[in-house]
């Protein structure tokens, strides 16, 4: 069948989400309001994917349609909370816009001329291209990149049974910067225990709408029970407004804040001397770096006035060691990123705060836990690795430097297909298979990623809505929702072990498949049978739980299980309660009445590097986080800096039916003063415009922003893909900001300079 874009938007639904209901071709909606809630009605757990943050939820069913979702109670972080996003993921699943079958596209890419075929027709043409790649230019021409998590691991295992080393999520263009300082100081990330914390410093991480249910929690219960919070953001966020204190920071300023704390918390011995002692190197390299480095000169870089530098450093020091500075999520403001974030690790460890009450911790898997309470309190799940999996010589095409060996392995630096395919730095990419990664929207410099497009000879997307990038791709295979599938078992242990399942709530809507389904039959047709042991999820899953078949069904039963008590290791109250459980555990205490003697940091020296000898030796002079002063924008220029908003997700839920009702275009928010110099009124439509790109959209005035800042939430103005009000309107961030790559951490920068005029 071929059908122009036209008929096949009407075939599949597609019409104006923002429209009223009647204009819905008739039959188009698959949700029927009032026979759904007739019938039997029932409660499933599993993990909502309206964000990647992953959530323990419990959908309500009836007739097989969702009709309610909240929060796993089970889960006694979570309880029945969920977010909008969250609970909104009913629409998600009725709704006319999803892709439902596997399409081919005709013509020039991302013109909108589709084909329907068949799952046997998509693997037979898309294996057969993939060879031919693959013979003519070696598998690691091949690129696959997909959002970290479950579906990753299968679209990774594809690539790797394939040949090709070239596996990326979208880490660099979101924690990278703040996972990989963690990674080169202590050698693995921290988490924090906001709730019990009296002092928070927020370094723009926007928890009130960049929201991750059980942190947003955390801090509001933090915030109730009297702890001091303290935003630095260059515009007034929410988490800003509800804080004690905002500074409306200077993009690019808070390094130099960072470093001026630090200079005052030893200028002033406001840190803890034996925890630097005993848990550290790197001090003296750290106190020659901060000599200089004064709240008046950080004033002069970031327009935090010098006194409150040092007040606040006073304040939270006070409170230490149940105070922490947070290090945020979205790490990609500027090229300032591996030393700003590895700056506010470096504070949080002179505030003594780890392993402390209301400071940071480090995850306790099952492994770990049982080992500390010297019995089995958690089992331990099997890994579910393939043996004999192909050797892969070829360097990874982001290998092109040794500063960047701390991400090369992990997430990688995705942006390097645009520098592989165009200039074939370090070689040439030919193919692009991305599953839930939508990369014309979340990467930097749109009109590259559009070349990158137009040069390939292979595109194809797995995702559950025509998005703009699925719009370029030659094979759309569609998902089913995270409700209509199953997936394997997921660790998801904090302060004590704990595992969450995503499991199938209702029967799939189409000719729908899980990626896991869709990358093992693809990999069979590539004749990839030998890497794929495991015919369902039911008997991986079951591997898991190494043929425990009570643990089976009570994780299938309750969704999220959780072992033990909460431990920190340096909290003696914590180290009581553990051992009164665990008499075993004595043998791990101090005689401080710690268990200090446990706290290992996977770095080359074992403990905390505030000064990296080895990172020194792959990027001179980024042993010691210093500031480099990286230029952000042209002076005639405006920052342009971006953010999340409570009822969307990234690029991704402007489609969801109930969250583009409630939102649907993303004004520019611009302070009155800079507005009247350039004759702008509230409303006015304005462009926005720099050597990338310009892009339309309307003014928001406000006096919650810097007069040299503009601010927008991301995700808007699509140029391609299913065309809704809301993704269509407003600014493409990604056509503002150019491709650039910031040292060590490889993250994409998300920072720029803009000019503004009326439109
Ligand atoms: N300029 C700018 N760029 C940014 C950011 C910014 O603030 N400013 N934020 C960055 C951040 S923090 C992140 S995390 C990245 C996100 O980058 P991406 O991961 O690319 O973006 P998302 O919008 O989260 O989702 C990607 C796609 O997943 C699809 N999807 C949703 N559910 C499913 C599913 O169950 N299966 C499949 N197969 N597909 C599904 C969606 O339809 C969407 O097309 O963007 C980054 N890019
Ligand atoms: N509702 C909702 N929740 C989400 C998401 C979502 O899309 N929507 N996405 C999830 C994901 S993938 C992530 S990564 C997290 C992101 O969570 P966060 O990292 O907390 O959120 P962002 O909104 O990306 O950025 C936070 C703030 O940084 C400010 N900012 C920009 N530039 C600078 C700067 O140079 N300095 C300082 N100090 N501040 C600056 C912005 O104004 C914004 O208020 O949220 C997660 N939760
Ligand atoms: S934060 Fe909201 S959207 Fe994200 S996983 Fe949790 S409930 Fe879902
Ligand atoms: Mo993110």
């Amino acid at each position: 069948m071929s059908i122009s874009r036209r008929s096949f938007i009407k075939g599949i639904g597609i019409s104006c989400v923002g429209c009223s209901l009647s204009s819905l071709p008739p039959g188009a909606l698959a949700f029927d309001p009032i026979n759904s809630l007739k019938g039997s009605s029932k409660l499933t757990p599993s993990l909502c994917e309206m964000c990647s943050y992953r959530c323990p939820i419990e959908a309500q069913v009836v007739n097989n349609k969702t009709v309610f979702i909240q929060g796993n109670r089970n889960a006694e972080h979570q309880h029945s909370r969920v977010c909008a996003r969250g609970g909104s993921g009913v629409s998600l699943v009725n709704d006319p816009h999803r892709i439902i079958k596997p399409m081919k596209h005709k013509g020039p890419r991302g013109a909108g001329e589709w084909e329907v075929i068949s799952w046997e027709q998509a693997y037979s043409e898309i294996a057969e291209k993939m060879n031919q790649i693959k013979e003519k230019h070696g598998a690691e021409s091949l690129v696959f990149s997909s959002k970290s998590g479950s579906l990753s691991s299968h679209l990774f295992h594809l690539a790797n049974a394939f040949g090709s080393p070239n596996t990326f999520t979208h880490a660099s263009t979101c924690p990278a910067g703040k996972a990989i300082a963690a990674s080169v100081m202590m050698g693995g990330d921290l988490a924090m225990d906001l709730a019990n914390s009296r002092y928070i410093l927020s370094f723009g991480h926007n928890l009130y709408e960049g929201i991750e249910v059980a942190e947003t929690h955390e801090l509001m219960t933090a915030q109730e029970r009297g702890a001091k919070l303290v935003s630095f953001d260059p515009r007034l966020s929410v988490v800003s407004s509800k804080a004690d204190e905002w500074f409306a920071i200077r993009p690019g300023g808070d390094l130099p804040v960072l470093m001026a704390m630090c200079h005052i918390m030893v200028k002033d011995n406001l840190y803890d001397k034996a925890f630097i002692e005993k848990f550290t190197v790197g001090f003296p390299e750290l106190v020659e770096i901060l000599q200089d480095t004064t709240p008046e000169w950080a004033q002069i870089h970031s327009d935090v006035p010098a006194k409150d530098i040092i007040r606040i450093t006073h304040e939270i020091a006070a409170k230490a060691p149940h105070a922490l500075a947070m290090p945020g999520h979205r790490a990609t403001f500027n090229k300032e990123e591996i030393n700003m974030r590895r700056m506010i690790f470096i504070l949080n460890a002179l505030l003594s705060n780890i392993e402390r009450e209301g400071g940071m911790y480090q995850k306790k898997n099952a492994t770990k836990y049982n080992k500390l309470a010297g019995i089995d309190v958690a089992p331990e799940l099997a890994k579910l690795t393939v043996k004999n999996m192909p050797e892969i010589t070829a360097q990874r095409i982001d290998a092109t430097a040794p500063q960047f060996k701390y991400i090369n392995k992990g997430g990688g630096i995705v942006q390097s297909i645009i520098d592989s395919t165009l200039q074939g730095i370090p070689y040439q990419t030919k193919a692009w298979i991305m599953s839930r990664h939508n990369p014309f929207q979340t990467i930097s410099c749109r009109p590259d990623v559009e070349k990158v497009a137009q040069q390939l000879e292979l595109i194809v997307s797995c995702d559950v809505y025509l998005s703009e990038s699925a719009a370029y791709a030659d094979y759309l295979l569609p998902e089913t929702t995270y409700l209509e599938r199953d997936e394997e078992i997921s660790d998801v242990s904090g302060n004590n072990p704990a595992y969450a399942l995503r499991q199938k709530v209702i029967e799939p809507i189409g000719d729908t498949k899980p990626s896991w389904l869709i990358w093992m039959e693809l990999g069979k047709k590539l004749g990839l049978d030998n890497y794929y042991p495991w015919e369902n999820m039911g008997v991986r899953q079951l591997y898991q739980v190494k043929g425990n078949e009570n643990l089976y069904k009570e994780i299938h039963k309750k969704g999220y299980l959780s072992y033990g008590i909460p431990l920190l290791l340096r909290e003696p109250n914590s180290v009581k309660t553990f051992v009164e459980n665990y008499p075993n555990a004595i043998q791990h205490v101090d005689d401080n009445n710690t268990m200090e003697k446990s706290l290992s940091f996977k770095t080359p020296s074992g403990l905390i590097e505030i000064y990296s000898e080895e990172l020194e030796s792959r990027l001179e002079n980024y042993g010691i986080p210093r500031f480099h002063n990286f230029p952000l924008k042209e002076k005639d220029e405006l920052y342009f800096i971006q953010g999340k908003v409570a009822v969307h997700t990234n690029g991704a839920t402007q489609y969801v039916p109930l969250l583009a009702e409630l939102m649907w275009k993303n004004p520019v928010w611009l302070h009155p003063d800079t507005a009247k110099r350039h004759g702008i009124n509230h409303g006015d439509e304005i462009f926005l415009e720099n050597s990338i790109g310009k892009e339309k959209a309307h003014a928001l005035l406000t006096e919650g922003i810097r007069p040299d800042t503009v601010f927008v939430y991301m995700g808007s103005g699509a140029k391609a893909g299913a065309k809704t009000p809301a993704t269509t309107t407003g600014v493409h961030c990604g056509n503002l900001l150019s491709h650039e790559i910031s040292p060590v951490s490889g993250t994409d920068v998300h920072t720029s300079g803009v000019r503004i005029s009326r439109a």
